[in-house]
Parts: structure tokens; sequence; C-alpha cells
């Protein structure tokens, strides 16, 4: 506890304030009572006497308190509220209520005659009675106080809600032309059931977008216009498409329920914006997203700048995901990059776990994450990168004379690019990759000033991931929470524009939780209260493993209601997402993020 305790108060509150006094009263109560007689037994000082029937309803009660101190943690979490702790005390006397029953049989007269019969105890039934309205009414305390609202929306530090003029989601629209010198990049994406085979030659039963996993490649030039039409032809759940990191306005982001209803079979929904923002992102559905990204409902979104023609230079865009438990990289296992060539690899890992890259037979830089360019990064070599579910990474290195191999997860290579057919493998033949060690993207590149001042933030949230009992779509489930709450009871958080914010997410469970913000990169500040120390690093996706608490910040400069949520989409599915409202936003659509169906049909 101790050891945790140092990490923050949020990994101890539960332990401190409760677990801990309930160990204690259970020691001091063994002690007092069997203490004497271990005693008496050992030393030999005469026979003991036994333990009666109230000691062992005692002791017994004191495992029951034992027990109940060490669940707490697994089954409450953070926060420990007054009607939480009042409820476990009302169980454990539950228990010790029980256990007199089993012991000792009532009897109206055991105050008059105590001795008539030692061998059969007896209690008297005014203190049976007694005992039971006291655990009554300590469990009617707690769950009426466990019961109380929460308030809607927390506001952060910040001002509360105003009654300003508001605006609907539907209104925040993206621009609908290009901007000079831009073109119309138009597309139509038909979501259908389809067999696709894969690149190992394995059919698998996907989701699809246009029948092909992943869906057909979006890509633009900076000041493009992107307008894409969503059919849904046969997805019974409803799809949605969402721009991954992208910062399109509210009303394109895809989140069902929230800007807009899910795309039922039959209908259709266009999504247009601007392609401001080069880099490399990606789009998937946000309805049912836990089964229908896995199943296939995905693909990449790739801006590249204005400048940027063709420079000779090699770019693979390069998804990862998941089929039938086996990881896959799509887009071709085997390239040719003449020596000399520069050569750009678009990693997107489209699963909701985290995956290790490893690059040998060159050095090489991390140039981009999330799509936005690192400050001065470094050339590097024999180092793993974790990639964030979500995430992406743009790896950039210039072509040796011998093969270069891209491993996942440290097997085998599973991307060659060769200087010319036929060459050679290269080093990972040789070399043992998995001891390679993890790059740590907090003290990589160049630090250099940024134009957030995250000391100065308006409003301040802290996000207490953990797992434990909570309400989930109107059902009681062993839920991934948030401060200690499952979607849609979590309070939304209330930013107004213009508004520095500031978030503290701490992991107090033990899996890792891939944290998204819609809408807005986010400047990493510090992880476990040691600052960034590299180049600025501005992501929409960071995994916080567990113990971990990271210090993150933005500007809230793209008004809309967001999601906020575990980017491990069955976490998500149970319970680990909110809403970030600018205050003055509204929606017509319900304002519940809906999550679809729960059957893996
Ligand atoms: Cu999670």
């Amino acid at each position: 506890m101790a050891v945790l305790a140092g990490r923050g108060w949020w990994f101890v509150q539960e332990k401190v304030l409760l677990g801990l006094p309930m160990l204690a009263l259970a020691a001091l109560a063994a002690t007092v009572i069997a203490g004497p007689r271990l005693r008496a037994r050992t030393t030999g000082a005469g026979r003991p006497e036994d333990i009666d029937v109230a000691g062992v309803v005692a002791l017994l009660t004191t495992a029951y308190a034992a027990l109940a101190s060490f669940v707490l943690t697994f089954l409450i979490g953070y926060p420990l509220t007054l009607g939480t702790a009042l409820m476990t005390i009302a169980l454990v006397l539950a228990g010790a209520l029980l256990t007199m029953r089993v012991l000792v049989k009532p009897n109206a007269n055991a105050d008059e005659e105590p001795d008539a019969d030692p061998d059969r105890p007896k209690v008297s039934r005014r203190r049976f009675l007694g005992v039971a309205g006291v655990v009554v009414g300590t469990a009617g305390a707690g769950a009426g106080l466990s019961a109380r609202p929460v308030a809607a929306v927390t506001d952060g530090g910040g001002p509360g809600p105003t009654s300003r003029a508001t605006v609907s989601v539907t209104d925040l629209r993206g621009a609908d032309t290009p901007a000079p010198g831009g073109v119309r990049r138009e597309h139509v994406l038909t979501a259908r059931k389809a067999t696709v085979r894969l690149e190992s030659g394995r059919d698998i039963d996907a989701w699809t977008f246009d029948g092909t996993v992943p869906g057909p490649p979006i890509t633009a030039t900076q000041g493009d216009l992107i307008e894409v039409k969503l059919v849904n032809h046969d997805i019974d759940d409803g799809v949605t498409l969402h721009w991954h990191g992208y910062d399109v306005p509210c009303g394109e982001d895809g989140a069902a329920g929230v800007t807009q209803d899910a795309v039922v079979p039959g209908a259709e929904f266009v999504y247009r914006f601007r392609a401001d923002q080069v880099g490399t992102y990606w789009y998937h559905t946000h309805h049912a997203s836990h089964l229908g990204v896995r199943r296939g409902l995905y693909g990449a979104l790739v801006v590249k700048p204005q400048e940027e023609h063709d420079t000779g230079q090699l770019d693979l865009t390069l998804p990862v995901h998941t089929f039938d438990g086996t990881a896959t990289i799509t887009g071709g296992a085997e390239h040719i990059a003449p020596a000399g060539t520069t050569v750009r690899l678009r990693l997107i890992n489209t699963d909701s776990d985290p995956h290790r890259f490893a690059l040998a037979g060159t050095s090489f830089r991390v140039a981009a994450i999330d799509g936005r360019d690192l400050e001065q990064p470094g050339e590097i070599s024999r180092n793993g990168l974790r990639l964030p579910a979500a995430g992406r990474y743009d790896l950039v290195f210039v072509m040796p004379s011998t093969s270069v191999a891209l491993a996942l997860d440290d097997h085998a290579a599973t991307v060659w690019l060769r200087p010319q057919a036929g060459a050679p493998d290269g080093e990972p033949a040789t070399q043992d990759i998995t001891g390679w060690p993890e790059l740590d993207l907090l003290t990589y590149g160049a630090p250099t000033p940024v134009a957030l001042r995250a000391e100065a933030a308006d409003r301040h949230f802290t996000l207490v991931l953990d797992r434990g009992v909570a309400m989930v779509d109107g059902s009681p489930a062993y839920a991934q929470t948030v401060n200690g709450r499952g979607h849609p009871s979590i309070p939304d958080q209330l930013v107004a524009e213009g508004d520095i914010v500031r978030f503290t997410v701490v992991n107090r469970s033990l899996e890792t939780h891939p944290w998204h913000l819609h809408g807005h990169p986010v400047l990493v500040l510090s992880r476990d209260g040691k600052p960034s120390s590299g180049s600025p690093l501005w992501v929409d996706t960071f995994d916080v493993r567990p113990g971990e608490v990271w210090e993150v910040a933005f500007r809230a400069s793209n008004p809309g209601i967001w999601m906020n949520h575990c980017h491990n989409l069955p976490h998500q599915h149970q319970g680990m997402m909110l809403q970030l409202r600018y205050d003055g936003v509204t929606t017509p659509f319900g304002g519940m993020h809906t999550v679809g169906s729960s059957h893996d049909h």
C-alpha cells in the first residue's frame, strides 16, 4: 500500500479509508479472542478454555471483514463513497447475523434461563433482532446514498453551463469547397458483408467497405475537399464513419447518437471536410465499433503536403489488424526500393491492443506520431516501437544496399523491403529483435516551445480508470469504469471555446487503456510525474498502462460534443466512454452515444 500510495491517492483511497480499518479490526478481534487461548495452549499453562459461541461469531465476522476489505478493491475500486462503505459494512454484519443464526437458536426465554442447557446455546431474540435492525438500517442508508443522482455535468473548475445561444451539432459541418488549388475527392463507401481472402490466403467472413478489408484508402493533398458518401448495404447494426485523429467539424465526426444517427441498411450519409492536416490517419465505424472495426469496417486516410510531388520516395501505408487471432500487416509483404530511396512506412494500429514493431537492417527516424511531425527526431536503430491501439507512426529511412525487414510483435519479418528483386534476407535472420529496448517517445526528439500554456489551464479533469461493479447502458455490469461509473452515467465534461483544458488520466486497473479524445490532439505533459522532455508530443491516442498517471492538455478550439473514451473497443463497450461537451452546443440525436448490439452474431 505504501508503494501504491507513492503513485497517488487514487490508488489507495478505498484501502486506507475502509479496507485497512476493517482489516485492523479483524486483527484486533482475533488477537483478543483467540490470542490468550492459543498462548495458554503453547505455554502449557493449564487447559485452555474453549471459545464460546459469541467468540466464534466474532472471529468469523473478523474473517468476513478481512475478506470484504480485499474484495472491495476489485468490486468497487475508486472512488469509495459513503454509500458503498455503509453497504460493505452492512454486508459484513449480515454475515455475522447469518453465522449467529446458524450456530445458535433464537429463544425468547434465553434471558430468563440462560444456563438451562449449556450444550445448546441460545441467544435472545431481542438481541438478534437488534443486530438485524442495524444491518437493514446500514444497508438502507448505503443504498439510499448510492442511489442519489449525480450531476450530469462536471465543469473541471471552470464556469458552469450558461444559457447562451446554442448551436446544434448539425450546424457544425465541414466546408463544401476545396481550398484554392485543391480538388474535390469524392468517394462512395458501401458497407457490406463479404467473404474476404486475406493475403495469407485465408478466407474470412468480414464486414467491409466496398467488399475489401481494409476499406479503400482515402488519400488527398492538403487543401483538397474530401467528400465521402457512406451507404449501408446490409450491416444490420448500422454504421458510421469516424475520422480517427482528424479534427473534422463535429457534425462530420460519425459518433452515432451524438453527431448523427447510425446509418441503417438502405440509408446513407455524406461526410465532407477540408483536408487541412497532413499525415497518417484512419477511418472506422463508430457504431457497434467493438464488433464492426474488428470485423473489417476501417481503412486508411492519408493526407500529403502540397509541396510534395512525386519525389521518387517509396510511401507505404501499412495497417495492422487481427483476424481470427492472427495479427497481420496488410499492404504487401514484399517491396522493392533501390538503395538510396527515401522510404516512409505509415504504421496504423487498427486493433484494440498495442503492437510492437521492430525495423531491422537500417537505422531510421520516427518522423511523425498520430499524423503530426516530431521536432528533430534522431536516428535510431535496434529499438522496439510500441504502437498503441488506434495510433500511427511514420518511420522514415534511406534504403541501404541490403534488405530491410519490418517485424510485428517480435515475430519474424512481416514486411520485406529489398534493394532489388531476389536480394537476400538481411539482419533479422540472425538478430534477436525481442531484446531490443522500447523507444520512450517522451524523451525522443528535441523540445521546442509550444503555444499552449498548460500551467494556466482553465479546467482540469481527472479520469480514474478502473474495473468495478457499475451500471452500463441501464444494466449492472462488471464494468470498465471512469471515476467509478460506466457509460452513459459518467458526467459530461463541460468546456468553453478557447479554454485550455488539462486531463489527469490515472489507470488503477490491470489492463492498458489507450485513451482517445475526439476532435482534438492532446499535448503530453508528463507520465508518472516525469515531464515530457523530447519533441512536443501531440497525440490523439495515448496508452495508459496499469499504474500509470498521465497529464495531457489541449486547447478547446473545435466546438461540439465529442466522445472521450478508451480505444480498446471492448472496454469502450463495457462502459469506458464519456463526452466532452462545449457550452452551448446541443444535439438532436438523443445525446447518448449508441453502442449498438452487444451480440456477436
Ligand atoms: Cu481500456
